[in-house]
């Protein structure tokens, strides 16, 4: 079965886009086709409410195209999961956010899970998110590594360190069983900390790649029964 999934970096960075398709393809069947893309205006990272704002007509712009492409998916990557409602309502394929997927694959394989994420500021969005969905009895700590978003790519190998020493914190400190990666541009860094700390990572780009070929295997799709339905035209 073939598949068509569009992966949008709800950044501009073409650096961190090409990351975050890269890692989406590792971890995707034979046959399932990565399109990965970021607006061309909005910001070069996010790392708060107003980023995120800004970010969204970029984000639905995509969804748009990615719906005359044919795509069998469409994943938000970015882990504030930004407008992420409005783009299933525009949608028809599944729509899945890199935080939902992380959250949802996190709890499979641990009762408990710490997020470890980029900025301090950025915290508040995950807590946002858990309340939200509903994992916030599963979380025990957030985390952070202190380096803004575009660092990640600015120098990899020392937000690797930082985020090693703070996983490493969440596994002997926090009581959990998992540990969340909880920003895009981290994709890549998932299976080396992973094999490093011998302790699930679980980055939700990936997640929301094995996530979306699963709905597809089961033939589902955005309900368009109740609110995600069309916008209505006006
Ligand atoms: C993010 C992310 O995943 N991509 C981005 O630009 N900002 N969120 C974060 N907490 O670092």
């Amino acid at each position: 079965m073939s598949l068509k999934i569009q992966v949008i970096n709800p950044n501009t960075s073409a650096a961190m886009t090409e990351v975050i398709g890269q890692a989406a393809q590792n971890v995707a069947n034979i046959g399932t086709e990565i399109l990965a893309v970021c607006p061309k205006k909005g910001v070069a990272s996010i790392e708060g409410h107003y980023d995120e704002a800004i970010s969204a007509i970029g984000v639905l712009d995509l969804i748009q195209q990615g719906k005359e492409l044919n795509v069998d998916g469409h994943i938000i990557a970015c882990f504030g999961d930004p407008t992420l409602h409005a783009a299933r309502e525009l949608a028809e394929a599944p729509v899945i956010g890199i935080a939902e997927a992380a959250f949802h694959m996190a709890t499979l394989v641990a009762t408990k899970f710490s997020i470890v994420t980029t900025l301090e500021r950025t915290k508040i969005i995950a807590e946002y998110l858990l309340n939200e969905y509903g994992f916030r009895d599963h979380c025990a700590q957030i985390r952070c590594i202190d380096l803004p978003v575009l660092a990640l790519e600015q120098d990899p190998d020392f937000a690797y360190q930082q985020l090693l020493v703070s996983c490493t914190q969440a596994k002997n400190n926090d009581g959990v069983g998992a540990i969340v990666l909880g920003c895009g541009g981290m994709a890549e860094m998932a299976e080396r900390v992973s094999a490093e700390l011998n302790i699930p990572i679980i980055d939700g780009v990936r997640a929301a790649v094995k996530l979306v070929e699963g709905l597809h295997g089961m033939g589902l799709k955005t309900s368009k029964w109740g609110d995600y339905d069309f916008p209505r035209k006006k």
